[in-house]
Order: structure tokens, then sequence, then C-alpha cells
């Protein structure tokens, strides 16, 4: 008998969403950087596990958003909950029920959406911390269940897939099931390359960032890949590139290295820096490089 479930990975920034998604597959599909507002879009995880196929939607930290790229963030995650059977609601060992989290909880019960809470980043927390945000969200809430884990080392993680499991439903696969993720392979191009980014640079720029796949053209034992990186300052783009090209050449092979794990081939990656002054605000530019609204 054939089973399949939805479930959401919502939560604040940073607090391991993406990190999560990446440890229940076994393969790194969604970016991962110690900065908040890593993720920008949806991203889907598949995992098909014995009888049940278990699709995650890996979705952007929840915050107050600031521009137009933020503002698409929140649509994203929100537009993910109302398209799954079940949320996994992610918050960090340490944590009270902050106002985001409320507001969340208060969607979910209205959906009635079964929501189960993972606390996280088990490995750098003690017991009583760990035990206090587990009292102060289940005084708040009544959760479907409450599995402290680390996304991190994987501790516990498995026990999501056996909590979740029963409330996965009968029907049919979606996806083949030796597939594990439906985005298209220019969008895992462009986002490995934003995850170099993101992982080599100072705090305020590659938020500013924008990774867009020119060509992705595929030879026999070599995929040929052409990107451009927009940022919104003229004066970014020197710290992009470097002294003497070093910091673009450091990114490139960080990317192409992780690129050849993926796709199994040898990589061919040319790497441009623009400038566009101020593209987060204009919701045209966001369309254009391709943050689009579903
Ligand atoms: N120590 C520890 N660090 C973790 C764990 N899970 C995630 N992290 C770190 O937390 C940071 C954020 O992780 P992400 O997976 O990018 O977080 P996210 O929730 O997807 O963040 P956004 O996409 O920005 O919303 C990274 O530096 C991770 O390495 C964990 O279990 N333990
Ligand atoms: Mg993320």
């Amino acid at each position: 008998m054939k089973k399949n479930l939805f479930a959401a990975l919502i939560g604040r920034p940073n607090v391991g969403k993406s990190t999560l998604l990446n440890t229940l597959l076994g393969e790194h599909i969604s970016i991962v950087s110690p900065k908040p507002q890593t993720t920008r879009t949806r991203i889907t995880g598949i995992l098909t596990k014995e009888e049940t196929q278990f699709v995650f939607l890996d979705t952007p930290g929840i915050h107050k958003p600031k521009d137009k790229l933020g503002s698409y963030m929140m649509k994203v995650a929100d537009g993910a909950a109302a398209d799954v059977d079940l949320v996994l609601l992610l918050v960090e060992a340490g944590d009270r029920v902050g106002a985001v989290e409320k507001e969340l909880l208060r969607r979910f019960d209205g959906a009635h959406l079964p929501t189960v809470l993972i606390i996280n980043k088990t490995d750098i927390s003690n017991a009583r911390e760990i035990g206090d945000t587990i009292a102060r969200f289940a005084e708040y809430h009544t959760f479907d269940a409450v599995i402290p884990i680390s996304a991190k080392n994987g501790e516990n993680v498995n026990i999501i897939l056996d909590e979740i499991d029963k409330f996965a439903m009968e029907g049919p696969w979606f996806f083949p099931d030796d597939i594990i993720t439906d985005q298209p392979e220019r969008v895992i191009a462009s986002e490995i390359i934003r995850e170099k980014l993101l992982n080599a640079l100072g705090n305020e720029i590659p938020h500013g960032t924008a990774v867009v796949i020119e060509s992705f053209k595929e030879k026999k034992d070599l995929i040929s890949i052409r990107a451009e990186i927009f940022c919104e300052k003229n004066s970014h783009k020197p710290i992009i590139i470097g002294k003497n090209g070093e910091m673009l050449k450091k990114i490139g092979s960080w990317a192409r290295e992780d690129m050849e794990k993926f796709f199994g081939v040898k990589i061919f990656l040319d790497l441009w820096v623009k400038v566009k002054e101020n593209w987060r605000e204009s919701a045209a530019v966001v369309a254009n490089f391709g943050f689009k609204e579903e």
C-alpha cells in the first residue's frame, strides 16, 4: 500500500530548516549558511522510504519583510503551509515562544494542520535548556509530537520520520522513488553559487546578491555553465571579485566542487559579476531573477 505525506519545514531564519532537510535526505540540496535569510524560495526534497513517499518543503525563514524580496519570501512560506498535510515547526533549544511562532501556530490551528515541534541544535545546548524549551512550548500549544534533534549531527532525525509517518495517507507517489528534488538543474547550480557567496563574503553584500544562470549546456561528460552574480552597488563588485580575482576564483572553485558532486560530471564554470542597483526593491527585477510568484 503506497502512502504519501507533504510536510513543510517552517520557522524563524537560521533555526536550521535547510540543514534538517539535507540531513533527512542524506544529500545537500538546500543551501545553508550562518547568516539568516539564506533560503529565498521553496525547495522540495523527496524521500521515499518503504511504503511512504515524504515530500518536504523547505521554506524561507519567517520574519518581518523589509523589501520586495522579503515579502516574496513570506508568501512562499505561507503558501507552503497551505499546500501540506503537516508542519514541522523548527525552533532552537533555548528559545522562548516568540511573536513569529505565536502567529504561525494561530494559522496552523486555523487550517487544522497537524504540527510537530522540532527543537534543533541540541548539540550546542544542555538538557535543562532543552527541557525548558519543551515546557514553554508545550504549555503554549498542544503539539502532535515534540522532538529534540541536532540537524547538524543527525541525532534523533530518524525519529521524525517514524513520528510523521503516522500522518501519511494512502495514495500514489507523486515522484519516481529515486528522485530527491524537483528543482531544475539551473536552480541547483545558482543556489550552490549563492551558498558559496554567503559563506565567503562579509555581512552586508551577500543579501544583495542574486545569481542568474545565463547558459547551462550539457555535453558528453561535461556541463558548461555561465553564471552572472548581480550585486546592488558598484562598490560591492571589487569585493566579490577580490584582489587579482582571488575571491571570485575561490567562490568559483568551491561551487564547482559541489556541482561536480551533485551532477556527477565535470563542470566548467564561468562566473561574471554585474551591478544592478537596489534590485531587491523592484518587484519586476525580483521576478526577473527567478523569484516568481506561483
Ligand atoms: N550547532 C548546530 N548548528 C546548526 C544545526 N542546524 C543548523 N545549524 C547551523 O545554523 C545555521 C543556519 O542553518 P540553515 O540550515 O541555513 O538555517 P535555515 O533555518 O534554513 O535558515 P534560513 O534559510 O535563513 O531561514 C548554519 O550555520 C548551520 O550550520 C544544529 O543542529 N546544530
Ligand atoms: Mg534555509
